[in-house]
């Protein structure tokens, strides 16, 4: 297979002059294709998509809109613009300057963030992969697509860093992210949520919502990272993070919406006569919020890391907007973490998960405070709230620890009998999969769902986002 480099993937890694790089990706864009089309969105590969496609970094190319077959995505590879004498802004090589090539003693290190980064790309499609078959409406079958090939591209940029730094480790660790799927019990993904199943939309808008969040996090710290293409590529890839958490903050939010709408139609807020009506019951809507919330939670890692604190002192990972704190060596200071024990103070390196999902936690909460809002304009007496970071922890220091959604240490007897009141019993999943049928009339949405405020890129919101395929 040839390839017009600047035309096919469009790049501003200097693609077309490197022929290493295109030797190996070469290899790697076919086994790739053969991925998306086996793992990718179902069925729709002959479906011409109102996408955006990123063909340039600067404001008129990252944003190209246009009607694409996905199989014909441009996955290209960009880097933000270098920030000139760029140094290095915390832990032992504070003050020097970036790396543009990976320090060999860190050369592992690197290497299994990066994988573990570009693990949960593909992983997401895969989860995703039979949703478009249920979609609620043209719109978001749009957005459902646009966030499976901007994830698709994330996967790009991290195998873009594994062939052009990593050697033939790296091209071995590029197979590998296409062998490893969502959910196989021989070879999963590496990171708990990512084997989750996102079986309904109700699903997806959390996951979007709460993952993809935890996505905007961990790259925000790795955008802080001393190897300077890597902190190049994350920058590029917050700015398609912004719209995947946009769809999830806007389809719960309308979810919300027009469930209050029936209840209000109703006067009443009996589960029972909302779900009558094909509208999914606040209590239930907030089970689901339960289950990725405290999922998303895992993926920051243990309280106490020594992983954590040695990527911290190497120049690895910072912490998200590391310039916003005074010091940036943190060599000294100390961190208190709450464990079942009590609280316990460790170094703040150590500490670095626990910072960062404080800081998550405290971004979660903007949105749920938002779709609140809607409950009290339409004056009906709910909140959603977010459980205790206590609850229902795999990893960490309250991993499988008997603990109530309001932080309570609770009898494992208890905890067992009430956890369906807390998460999504198997019923509450049939109930939500029952009202996912597919509506793909320009405009019409389910039953279940209001529309959105707007359409895409000024459009409105009866454009015909996808034709599919006769
Ligand atoms: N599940 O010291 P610990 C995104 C492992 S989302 C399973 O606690 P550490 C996206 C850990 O790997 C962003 N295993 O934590 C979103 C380690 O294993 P090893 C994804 C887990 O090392 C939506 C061991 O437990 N990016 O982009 O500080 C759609 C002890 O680890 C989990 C990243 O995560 C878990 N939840 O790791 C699409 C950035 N948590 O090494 C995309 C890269 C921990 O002992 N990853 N373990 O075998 C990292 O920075 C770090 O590896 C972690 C924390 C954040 C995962
Ligand atoms: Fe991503
Ligand atoms: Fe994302």
């Amino acid at each position: 297979m040839s390839i017009n480099y600047s035309e096919r993937i469009p790049n501003n890694v200097n693609l077309a002059n490197d022929r290493a790089l295109q030797r190996a990706l070469e290899h790697w864009q076919p086994r790739f294709l053969d991925w998306w089309r086996e793992m990718g969105p179902s069925d729709f590969a002959l479906a011409d998509v109102y996408l955006r496609t990123a063909t340039g970094v600067d404001a008129q190319g990252w944003a190209t809109y246009g009607a694409v077959k996905m199989p014909d995505y441009r996955w290209g590879i960009f880097l933000a613009d270098p920030v000139a004498d760029r140094t290095i802004g915390f832990g032992d090589h504070y003050g020097e300057p970036a790396w543009q090539q990976v320090p060999g003693e860190l050369r592992s290190q690197f290497r299994r963030i990066i994988v573990t980064q570009g693990d949960t790309e593909p992983a997401s499609v895969e989860q995703q992969r039979l949703l478009g078959l249920t979609c609620p409406s043209l719109y978001d079958l749009r957005n459902l697509f646009q966030v499976n090939v901007e994830e698709g591209r994330h996967l790009w940029a991290m195998v873009y860093l594994l062939h052009a730094y990593f050697g033939r480790d790296g091209r071995e660790e590029a197979e590998e992210l296409l062998a490893r799927h969502s959910g196989d019990i021989d070879k999963p993904r590496i990171l708990g949520t990512f084997n989750e199943p996102i079986d309904d939309w109700l699903s997806f808008f959390m996951f979007t919502y709460f993952t993809d969040r935890d996505g905007k996090f961990q790259l925000k710290s790795l955008a802080e990272s001393g190897f300077d293409p890597l902190a190049r590529t994350c920058r590029f890839m917050l700015t398609e993070e912004a719209h995947h958490m946009f769809v999830g903050e806007t389809g719960v939010g309308r979810v919300v919406r027009r469930t209050l709408e029936v209840m209000k139609a109703l006067g009443t807020d009996d589960p029972a006569a909302v779900r009558a009506q094909g509208a999914i019951d606040l209590p239930t809507i907030q089970r689901y919020l339960n289950f990725w919330f405290s999922s998303s939670l895992d993926l920051f890692g243990s309280e106490v890391s020594s992983n954590a604190a040695a990527s911290f002192a190497n120049g690895i990972k910072g912490r998200p907007d590391e310039t916003q704190y005074d010091e940036h060596v943190c060599s000294d200071a100390t961190f208190e973490v709450d464990t079942p024990q009590g609280a316990e103070t460790v170094g703040l390196r150590n500490a670095m998960n626990e910072v960062m999902r404080g800081a998550y936690v405290k971004d979660c909460e903007i949105g749920v405070k938002r779709w609140n809002a809607l409950a009290r304009r339409t004056g009906i007496d709910f909140e959603l709230t977010l459980p205790s970071p206590r609850f229902r922890r795999s990893i960490g220091a309250w991993a499988d620890q008997p603990v109530d959604p309001a932080g309570r240490p609770i009898g494992r007897e208890e905890y067992q009998r009430r956890l369906s009141d807390w998460l999504p019993t198997e019923a509450d999943r049939a109930f939500v999969r029952s009202l996912m049928q597919r509506v793909v009339a320009p405009g019409k949405m389910a039953g279940w769902i209001a529309p959105p405020d707007r359409g895409i890129n000024s459009l409105p919101v009866d454009y015909e986002y996808v034709k599919l395929a006769a």
